[in-house]
């Protein structure tokens, strides 16, 4: 098994908190966004979007984090990352969605670059339109964590998927916000510190990893 990753990306993150969890250490290859290592030939024939991560597992090429997460959910099947209960298992996914469609993808990479170099659009406004969606992204998130079933983690008190995608969206979202103003987010921030406390949440942050880059 074989991982193509970044340090700082949080789609990247996620499978190393999803790899850490099942107990899982697969030969790491470094792809440096900033140097647009992404677009480079050989990178874009094993993830055409341009985008990382992606999971070799013999013949198996496997691009999209969440895509990767459930793959290894099967083929490993302990610790579980979904509940027992259709019920269950859609919340957790409805979490883990939130965060990996509604918003991620509006503050990647690509898009800030989009806004800074192709629209013009000034710092101030680029800043802007992080701090925007991540502030819409983060209150539906905080309501949905309000309904009585998070526990320690964001589904009861073991790990899920919610929970892989949750840790690395705070850490990003800690890039433009200031830790008084995360307070206003109490169930995420509680359940981020619970992570954070855990082993394989640990061994996965971006400063353990051996192309992390300081600044
Ligand atoms: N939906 C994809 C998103 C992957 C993604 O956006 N990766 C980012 C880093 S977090 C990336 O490679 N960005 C490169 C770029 O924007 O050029 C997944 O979950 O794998």
């Amino acid at each position: 098994m074989k991982v193509w990753g970044y340090f700082r990306s949080s789609a990247a993150f996620r499978v190393r908190i999803a790899l850490a969890l099942k107990g899982l250490d697969p030969e790491q290859a470094f792809v440096h966004l900033r140097k647009a290592e992404q677009r480079a030939p050989d990178y874009l024939a094993r993830n055409p979007l341009g985008l990382v991560p992606t999971l070799e597992d013999g013949p198996a090429t496997i691009t999209q984090s969440l895509a990767i997460c459930e793959y290894l959910d099967e083929t490993h099947p302990e610790p579980a990352f979904l509940p027992e209960g259709a019920a269950d298992r859609a919340r957790v996914r409805a979490l883990a969605y939130t965060i990996a469609c509604d918003i991620h993808p509006i503050n990647n990479l690509r898009i800030l670059q989009y806004l800074l170099k192709t629209l013009k659009v000034d710092k101030a406004a680029h800043d802007e339109w992080y701090r925007h969606w991540i502030a819409v992204g983060f209150e539906a998130l905080e309501k949905l964590l309000a309904d009585g079933k998070t526990g320690k983690f964001s589904h009861g008190d073991t790990p899920t998927l919610a929970d892989i995608c949750l840790v690395p969206q705070v850490f990003n979202a800690k890039r433009f916000y200031a830790d008084s103003e995360l307070a206003a987010y109490p169930r995420i921030m509680a359940i981020f510190a619970n992570c954070l406390a855990h082993a394989a949440f640990q061994k996965a942050l971006p400063e353990r990893q051996p192309d992390f880059e300081p600044g």
